[in-house]
């Protein structure tokens, strides 16, 4: 029977009714970070002075600080505990830049007044800052093991990319339009990466960490492509071979607190609560961006590699386990490991709760704490040749609101959109401001004879216990762009060349297929009507578009096709500015796998045009031949005119009119 709740938009602006702090001394107003709403109980963050932090650090800590105003409260509240909010065995001075030495945890009894005892602290002159320790929101889909009579069934005509048995089913990679995945499937609605992986399929310098549940590291369409601590994998059990305050964090660390550090992705919640049991978010994500190509086995993941080593290195930051409350203090710890350790890409499918959502940017950097100053520093830390700093990608929220949600919305981070095998919006995706960029999340249908839910349209990957299956969500748009990024950043390691930050956002948010002018009319779900037309202009730049992604950064100019139509190339528009004089375009080379990739049927020469029509969807080079400034003499030949050979990257994507479809 079908048992999904229905998605109810719900308004981006919010009616905060927490509790508002005296503001009859500004100053103390003016040094709470956030409120007590969703805060963990019994804990406090607090930014204290450089005097402070220097006699604090000093200090045995434990429960006293030294610093007797300090103390009194601490005192005063029964604390059980004080000390650095983040595992700092040893301040660097990248830490004292950032300012994390000044930052401590305070725990004291979950009943008492948080609010209080927050008040108590803020009326000291020593402490600039007081935050609470938000408890960040995973969104929790419900993962569909894959069943392997379906994808029997589903087998795909054209021969996939790679040997992965379930690619075919990976309609998010490449959509053929094959209707036993989505009734309403279309051609082109994907990532399109199949011709991207032409170019490049992954770099081992190029880690990403897994900001999520743990990664199941033993998974065999996963243990190849992950990072590894060596010290602590060729170390002792037990001992923190490398001194980085972490024992054994071998593929990455288990941060949540309450924890032994171990990762784990399988876990019963420890709430009694089964909607808190862990789900393989974690392990699923991980997947889109790097389960092991062409192994035989399994799915292929964006940046996978070709089965010879060769993919990007996934690292697990973990920060859900088993609906143990992950405060915002832990996820900062994590996001300064994966700066600390080599990270490049940051993949972050989580977010603040939506009822606790900041308003505006302003909103966003007043609330300057400790996580934001952990994601500085992960942009500000350069771990890869290729990039100048560390990119953070976010999924946009899953509350079907008219915004992004944040962090994800914060403008120096890419907040990610989903679309279904249909090419539309998902019934659940976040639209709108702060919004950045599509990418494939995945619906269920309705199957109406079997009165199910079909979960062939959602995402497919990696889930623990060497399973795989399918799961919904901006959580599952978000790995694809952090894969593309690995991709391009990859690619740019084998040329040569180094991006900085901009120019990397740049790239993927121009990289782009147009989903605006699908957007009109009414569609039709059995929960009810999507009106599309809200949705225009407001799932970012674009879908995005692997192969485009990879042509920006060769350099190649790129020519959008439609399937089906015949194309028709005015060589003179493509170079320059776009009024040259060209006369004579002599040949054009069409390679065999790209004629039969685009399924090329046939293609001319005449004056300075090309005439070519691709029956199918995808990308591939093509090359033209011109004679730049001579002309025919007649009779066959010309006078002065130069070879030149212009490289072409054709995208062909369908007609995106749904007049009539409907
Ligand atoms: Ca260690
Ligand atoms: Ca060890
Ligand atoms: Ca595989």
């Amino acid at each position: 029977m079908f048992a999904l709740a229905a998605t109810i938009a719900v308004s981006c602006v919010n009616d905060p009714t927490s509790e508002q702090h005296s503001k009859t001394d500004a100053v103390i107003a003016n040094k709470f970070v956030n409120t007590s709403q969703s805060a963990l109980p019994g804990s406090l963050l607090i930014y204290v002075d450089e005097e402070s932090a220097d006699v604090l650090g000093a200090s045995e800590r434990g429960t006293r600080s030294g610093v007797s105003s300090i103390d009194d409260v601490v005192a005063t509240i029964g604390a059980t505990a004080l000390d650095y909010a983040l595992n700092m065995p040893v301040v660097t001075d990248v830490d004292r830049e950032y300012g994390f030495h000044r930052w401590f945890e305070v725990r004291f009894p979950e009943d008492a007044n948080i609010d209080e005892v927050a008040m108590q602290f803020a009326q000291l002159k020593e402490v600039q800052r007081v935050e609470f320790n938000t408890v960040l929101v995973q969104p929790k889909p419900q993962a569909h093991v894959v069943d392997m009579d379906a994808l029997a069934a589903a087998t795909r005509a054209d021969a996939p990319y790679f040997d992965d048995p379930m690619l075919d089913l990976q309609w998010h990679y490449k959509n053929t339009g094959n209707k036993k995945i989505h009734p309403e499937a279309l051609e082109g609605a994907d990532i399109n990466v199949e011709p991207a992986w032409d170019y490049v399929k992954g770099n081992r310098n190029v880690v990403v960490a897994i900001i999520d549940e743990g990664v199941d590291y033993r998974h065999p369409d996963l243990k190849d492509n992950m990072w590894t601590n060596d010290k602590e994998l060729n170390g002792a059990e037990g001992v923190d071979d490398d001194g980085n305050g972490y024992v054994d964090d071998i593929y990455g660390y288990n941060f949540v607190p309450g924890t032994n550090g171990k990762l784990t992705w399988d876990e019963k919640s420890v709430t009694g609560d089964p909607e808190d049991d862990d789900v393989g978010h974690g392990t699923h994500v991980a997947g889109t961006v790097a389960a092991v190509n062409n192994n035989g086995i399994g799915v292929a993941g964006v940046a996978g590699g070709s089965g010879n080593g060769d993919g990007v290195r996934l690292m697990s930051c973990q920060i859900f386990s088993a609906g143990r409350p992950a405060p915002l203090s832990t996820n900062a710890d994590a996001i300064r490991y994966a700066a600390n350790h080599g990270a490049c890409i940051l993949q972050c499918s989580w977010g603040i709760p939506k009822d606790y959502n900041p308003k505006s940017d302003d909103e966003y950097e007043q609330q300057r704490g400790l996580q934001q100053d952990a994601i500085r520093l992960f942009m500000n830390t350069k771990n890869c040749e290729a990039l100048d700093g560390g990119i953070v990608i976010f999924a946009a929220g899953n509350d079907a609101m008219a915004c992004s949600s944040y962090p994800a919305a914060f403008n120096e981070f890419i907040s990610v959109t989903a679309y279904a095998p249909n090419g539309l919006p998902t019934t659940y995706t976040n639209y709108g401001p702060g919004c950045n960029v599509a990418a494939p999340g995945g619906d269920y249908y309705a199957n109406l004879s079997t009165m199910q839910w079909e979960e062939s349209g959602l995402v497919l990957s990696t889930l623990p216990n060497n399973t795989y299956g399918y799961m919904p969500g901006t959580s599952m748009a978000c790995p694809h762009v952090s894969g593309v990024a690995a991709l391009v950043l990859s690619h740019a390691l084998e040329l040569g060349k180094t991006l900085s930050l901009s120019q990397l956002k740049t790239i993927l948010l121009t990289s782009v297929n147009d989903i605006d002018s699908r957007l009109k009319g009414t569609y039709e779900t059995i929960l009810g009507n999507m009106n599309l037309n809200s949705y225009k202009g407001k799932m970012g730049t674009g879908t995005i578009d692997a192969y485009r992604a990879i042509m920006a950064l060769r350099g190649t100019t790129c020519y959008a096709a439609e399937v089906g139509k015949e194309a028709e190339i005015d060589i003179n528009k493509l170079v320059g500015d776009g009024n040259l004089s060209m006369k004579v375009l002599k040949s054009v080379e069409i390679p065999t796998d790209v004629a039969t990739r685009l399924g090329i049927t046939d293609s001319a020469v005449f004056g300075n045009k090309l005439y070519l029509t691709c029956t199918k969807a995808g990308g591939g080079v093509i090359t033209m031949h011109a004679v730049a400034g001579g002309d025919s003499v007649g009779g066959g030949s010309t006078m002065g005119g130069m070879d030149i050979a212009i490289e072409l990257a054709i995208i062909a994507r369908p007609n995106n009119d749904r007049e009539g479809w409907l």
